[in-house]
């Protein structure tokens, strides 16, 4: 899968998952149809999240979806994972880019218009660009809303992937597509979902019928 293709970005956030559902729910979201797969583990020990990682890695191979490490490049490295994403306050692109190597996705939170700018300039390979609304998945962080959503696409989303991101829900995902956004990340509204392929599944068919190419995808 080209980066540029993916428009639903799955996260298994143990936060939300126990460990001994991990898998079966990152099945879901495989079935279901994310594009893109990220192991999160903020609470977790770094053994817990190991050890899911050592066992979430077949699973993304035999969808064919890239898994992606949350901030912690060691981990990505050891599995050869296909990607790292980092936050605002977790280092340089350089430094993830020489422990990664070339060839490896490396993403950045952003979280405004002129975070998003920058990121693209550094040279990341996506952003996701949030929190939306507010979310108890990243607390503490007020939401940026969706009105810059349409001028980040034109400066930013037309280089490199930009996954729109925070309190993104089943419920209000046709709004957010339309002030603009092409792609998404979702969490809580998935893996708190009472049949997370079927969640999975409506919220990627959402974004693949409003999908719009622009000329500079890559
Ligand atoms: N990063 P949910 S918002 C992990 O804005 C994360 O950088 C954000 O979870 C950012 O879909 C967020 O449950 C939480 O709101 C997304």
């Amino acid at each position: 899968m080209k980066l540029s293709d993916a428009r639903l970005y799955g996260i298994l956030d143990l936060g939300y998952v126990a460990e001994h559902d991990a898998l079966p729910v990152a099945d879901a979201l495989l079935a279901g149809g994310v594009d893109v797969l990220q192991l999160r583990g903020k609470s977790v020990s770094k053994t817990i999240l190991r050890k899911v990682g050592h066992e979430l890695l077949p699973l993304c191979r035999a969808a064919q979806v890239p898994m992606i490490i949350n901030d912690f490049a060691e981990l990505a490295l050891e599995l050869d994972a296909d990607g790292l994403h980092i936050g605002q306050d977790d280092g340089t692109l350089d430094d993830a880019r020489k422990l990664l190597g070339n060839g490896k996705w490396i993403g950045r939170s952003t979280h405004s218009l002129a975070q998003a700018r920058i990121a693209l300039t550094e040279g990341f390979d996506y952003i996701g660009f949030g929190p939306l609304f507010p979310t108890p998945t990243k607390l503490g962080r007020p939401g940026i809303g969706v009105d810059h959503i349409a001028q980040m696409e034109v400066e930013v989303g037309q280089r490199i992937p930009a996954f729109c991101i925070g309190g993104v829900r089943l419920e209000n995902l046709a709004q957010v597509i339309s002030h603009g956004a092409r792609r998404v990340v979702i969490v809580s509204s998935l893996l708190t979902a009472k049949n997370v392929k079927e969640a999975t599944r409506q919220a990627a068919a959402m974004l693949k019928a409003n999908h719009t190419d622009h000329p500079n995808d890559r």
